[in-house]
């Protein structure tokens, strides 16, 4: 069997904003991103998915996009993209670029045109009626129906009202997305993230956002019009998708995406929104790992990720800033060791952790301040929502990358757009460079084992005790080979109960580990050759 070259890779994501500013007006930009491509080739890395940097009024920071064509000014050029794809090239790094086409932004030229004249070409690349056809919410919040006065029509924006949602019933609309899509492609980068793909079949007078009836019939059609006869490789955001769903998109056969990713272990400590906040409960975590393991064995291919923009820092979710760098290889080495394409989302490499604030003031993302002006709407108590908000907004996962203990963390010269977390006077990239112990070193060598072992790339998964309530035991077999991996997810010694003939470790983050596989220290996580 063939490989495609991102079943065998690992795949690092840079939000620009906040990656590496070089031109001290606070904010990361793609020669910033250039200037640490050598970073990245140290820890190994095989492709980078670079979120949004066409030119955006930046509502929601480049998921609003008024040009899907030029780099917006304050990230650079397109000659500077060129070269990002050229350097990182150089270093046998691809460049997947994020692919926002269920909306655009309401400064997009073909939105300006449609709201302007009804009688204009763009009227239909958007969505009205003259009536509110239902309830349909916002996932930011409110309506997702905004009145325009003067047509006197509603338009839908499933996000910010800033956020129009396009026609994808419309076969000019998709033309127009798939040649933009060939124009990237052929420029020479190397595939898409593409931004909640599951809501572009939508039938929103039935009210059906997320799998829509047209869904899978798009995105034939674009396969068909842009990937086919490409290396290149795609991943769609797919919030709901069910494993029978992620095999629709990502069965070869099918000739759709690559891979999707899945949110379920992501919604595990929430109730109904992810502001109800609920304690995890491991058993559960551990089943929803093992269903996609086991149910994408064939016919499909997972992605991997405890971490993105949009999520929390996972040390401070799953793991523990008291047992930072402990838990944080703990974490990684539980997530890398399954099948499947892992994604690591920067900061994620040096154990960041999330930054919590007292004051709604010093909150700017879109998602958390609308959640907060309707939760004091609903009465919630303040305490309560700038809970939830440090908990599960935004802002965590998007405060500027901490390169060294200097002013800003290096990060820039000038007053970065949001504030760093204070702790990057001792967590930043330069320390974990100068301790062979660090979080880095551990990611480093997990990337090595998926490059260097088929048996972590292909390899058939187990799960040995999916009761243990702390405890994650799975092995991955390839042909004569099998390897355990034995995970403590908690701060407490645990039993095992589990004697496995095992005859090396391969990796492990703790110096006490030895191939008694009965016990396990507090967070310990091992790599064992069985016999
Ligand atoms: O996210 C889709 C999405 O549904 C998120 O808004 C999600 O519900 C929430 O953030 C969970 O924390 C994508 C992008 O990743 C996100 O950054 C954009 O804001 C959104 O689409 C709109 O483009
Ligand atoms: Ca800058």
């Amino acid at each position: 069997m063939t490989l495609k070259w991102w079943q065998k890779a690992v795949i690092y994501q840079i939000y620009p904003k906040s990656f590496q500013d070089t031109n001290g007006d606070g904010i990361g930009d793609l020669q910033g991103i250039i200037q640490r491509l050598d970073y990245l080739q140290t820890l190994g890395i095989d492709a980078i998915w670079l979120s949004p940097v066409y030119q955006s009024p930046q509502i929601d920071n480049g998921y609003d996009i008024s040009d899907y064509e030029t780099i917006d000014a304050q990230y650079g050029t397109n000659h500077d993209m060129d070269v990002l794809i050229k350097e990182a090239h150089k270093r046998n790094i691809k460049i997947i670029m994020d692919l926002v086409v269920n909306h655009t932004s309401d400064q997009h030229p073909w939105f300006i045109q449609a709201k302007k004249n009804k009688e204009s070409a763009y009227r239909d690349y958007y969505i009205w009626r003259d009536q509110k056809p239902n309830d349909l919410m916002s996932i930011f919040g409110g309506s997702a129906w905004q009145y325009d006065e003067e047509s006197q029509q509603y338009y839908l924006h499933l996000f910010a009202k800033e956020q129009p949602d396009l026609n994808w019933q419309n076969a000019k609309v998709r033309q127009a997305i798939y040649d933009m899509m060939n124009r990237w492609l052929d420029k020479g980068i190397d595939g898409f993230r593409m931004d909640v793909i599951d809501l572009i079949g939508k039938d929103c007078d039935q009210a059906i956002t997320a799998n829509g009836p047209l869904l899978h019939d798009y995105l034939q059609e674009m396969y068909q019009k842009t990937l086919k006869d490409r290396d290149v490789m795609t991943v769609g955001e797919t919030w709901g998708a069910t494993p029978i769903e992620a095999k629709k998109y990502s069965n070869p056969k099918r000739k759709e995406l690559s891979m999707v990713f899945q949110f379920e272990h992501q919604t595990l400590d929430q109730y109904e929104t992810k502001w109800q906040l609920k304690s995890l409960n491991f058993v559960e975590l551990k089943r929803v790992f093992d269903k996609w393991q086991e149910q994408l064995q064939t016919d499909g291919w997972n992605s991997l990720f405890w971490n993105n923009h949009d999520l929390p820092r996972v040390v401070s979710r799953f793991g523990s800033e008291k047992y930072r760098v402990k838990s944080a290889k703990m974490l990684a080495t539980m997530l890398h060791m399954q099948k499947g394409t892992p994604y690591i989302y920067q900061g994620e490499e040096i154990g960041l952790i999330n930054t919590p604030v007292k004051s709604i003031d010093d909150i700017v993302d879109i998602e958390s301040r609308q959640y907060y002006q309707e939760a004091v709407e609903q009465s919630i108590d303040q305490a309560k929502i700038m809970r939830s908000i440090n908990a599960k907004g935004r802002d965590n996962a998007r405060r500027p990358m901490p390169w060294n203990a200097k002013k800003n963390g290096g990060f820039s010269t000038s007053t970065p757009w949001l504030a760093l977390n204070g702790n990057y006077r001792y967590i930043n990239v330069e320390q974990a460079l100068a301790d062979d112990d660090s979080i880095f070193y551990h990611y480093q060598k997990l990337i090595q084992l998926r490059h260097d072992n088929e048996i972590v790339v292909l390899g058939q998964f187990k799960d040995l005790a999916p009761n243990h309530p702390s405890v994650y035991m799975y092995t991955r077999t390839y042909g004569q080979q099998k390897w355990l991996i034995a995970i403590n997810f908690t701060a407490k010694q645990a039993q095992t109960h589990l004697d496995i003939p095992v005859k090396e470790i391969i990796l492990t983050n703790d110096a006490q580990s030895n191939l008694d596989t009965t016990q396990l220290n507090a967070y310990e996580a091992v790599i064992y050759l069985c016999q």
